[in-house]
């Protein structure tokens, strides 16, 4: 196993006590910041009638409303920005599914705080400055090429700014320059996996230490199809957009929870519908509050990405907050018959049939009020082994997944490489009613 690494053994290993009484301060003086300086917050805070004298203590965070997707896009693209725009010197993106995109504006001093976070993050996965970075995250207006670019310079290791796609060089690279570290989204991991066998190279045998993958969700039985084909410890990282980007949190090689660098971004666990603050250990929406960000900050950020948090100390010492690995977001939960259905857990249950790839698609039309449809990709070797068990084969994955789905399901499996393959975030689920992925 990797060994974890610490870029700022102050701030990551303090006390609760320590962590908190600095949230408490920050958490005062941005309240005071957005209220000052941004009618939007202004007029949100006086409309509830709050304002920042009444921020005593961290828990008095739940009289201030939550911010929603709708209020950036409502803002689109600049309403938000604290400063004039002479400061802000760089403008990232992240693409919705419909219309216009979320835009993220930073300043100078949220770019050293985004790298600070960053540099952080490489560390905890074990990065060195003895570390080769294959990043294979796309670059430009998304924000994982940029992120981990300035977070593993930070740290001195040597960055290959390859960007997302180019598959065949990509491995050509990994092999010639002997990349340790690969970062991408997890399925793009797998394609560059199933490029390289077809290219006669050993991927157990390239030197990859550790790949830091996130941008998607993907389950713990996924990490280890990964883990075991490459040969290496497979980490998870998390972020989004609005709050930096990736560097929000990540896990260490425990691989036991992903810490959130709290003295950056408070974290809270909100009832989905209501809003309302759940307890450490309940199941919620994550909203998160950047404590230190000044171009575009945001009080009470609602991700809609759901999760529990723990305040435990972890094995490797710290003891920042841990959310669990995401379990789905709340708008991309399906309803079938009734029964809450997340696409994470429909991976769960496909990534331990051996013999299944791991490629496969979820597709909602008309029908599906009542059944589910899942294709499902089989390796090379079933497809040709079992030919004549086909039928019996799909029995087996729709008994296994309504053994946890408590669903029926149809599950069509399709010959190998017919799934479209992701050199970002893989579109998983399709929605032929509305004639787009989500
Ligand atoms: O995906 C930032 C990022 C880049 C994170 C590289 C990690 C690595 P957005 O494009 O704004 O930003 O998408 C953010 O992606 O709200 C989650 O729904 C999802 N997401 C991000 N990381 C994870 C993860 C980047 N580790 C949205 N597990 C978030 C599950 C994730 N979902």
């Amino acid at each position: 196993m990797v060994q974890t690494q610490f870029w700022n053994k102050e701030r990551e290993l303090m006390t609760r006590e320590e962590l908190e009484k600095i949230q408490l301060k920050e958490l005062k003086t941005l309240v005071d910041y957005c209220y000052k300086n941004q009618k939007f917050y202004h007029d949100r805070m006086k409309k509830s009638g709050v304002s920042p004298d009444d921020i005593h203590s961290l828990e008095d965070i739940s009289k201030i409303p939550p911010t929603l997707k709708t209020d950036l896009r409502d803002n689109y693209p600049f309403g938000l920005v604290c400063v004039p725009m002479s400061e802000i010197v760089r403008i990232h993106a992240s693409s919705g599914t419909t219309g216009k995109p979320t835009v993220v504006s930073y300043t100078r001093h949220d770019l050293d705080a985004w790298t600070e976070v960053m540099a952080r993050t490489v560390a905890c996965a074990g990065m060195t400055s003895n570390d080769v970075v294959q990043n294979a995250y796309g670059y430009g207006l998304f924000t994982g090429g940029l992120g981990f670019h300035y977070g593993a310079e930070k740290i001195g290791a040597t960055v290959i700014p390859v960007s997302g796609g180019n598959t065949q060089r990509q491995i050509m690279l990994m092999q010639d320059f002997k990349s340790t570290f690969l970062t991408c989204t997890p399925s793009y991991s797998l394609y560059i996996v199933e490029y390289a066998q077809k290219m006669d190279v050993d991927v157990s045998k390239l030197h990859l230490k550790v790949g830091m993958f996130g941008a998607e969700p993907w389950s713990d039985n996924l990490r280890k199809k990964i883990e075991d084909v490459l040969n290496i410890d497979a980490i998870d990282i998390y972020g989004l957009s609005e709050l930096c980007g990736p560097g929000v949190s990540v896990e260490c090689p425990e691989k036991d929870g992903l810490h959130v660098w709290e003295d950056h971004f408070l974290v809270e666990v909100l009832d989905p519908k209501t809003h309302e603050v759940l307890s450490p250990g309940e199941k919620g929406v994550l909203a998160f509050t950047t404590l230190t960000k000044t171009g575009q900050p945001l009080l009470r950020y609602v991700t809609n990405d759901i999760s529990t948090i723990t305040h435990e100390k972890c094995n490797c010492g710290r003891y920042h907050a841990r959310m669990k690995k995401i379990m789905g977001r709340a708008d991309d939960m399906l309803i079938v018959k009734g029964i809450n259905v997340f696409p994470s857990a429909i991976e769960h249950v496909l990534m331990q049939i051996p013999g299944v790839s791991g490629h496969y698609q979820i597709i909602l039309d008309r029908e599906i009020v009542d059944s589910l449809k899942v294709k499902v990709e089989l390796t090379p070797e079933t497809f040709s082994d079992k030919m004549g068990e086909l039928e019996k084969f799909k029995q087996e994955i729709e008994n296994s997944l309504y053994n946890v789905l408590q669903i029926h399901s149809r599950v069509e499996l399709v010959s190998p490489e017919t799934i479209p393959r992701s050199e970002g975030k893989a579109k998983r689920v399709i929605d032929i009613r509305k004639e787009e992925a989500i």
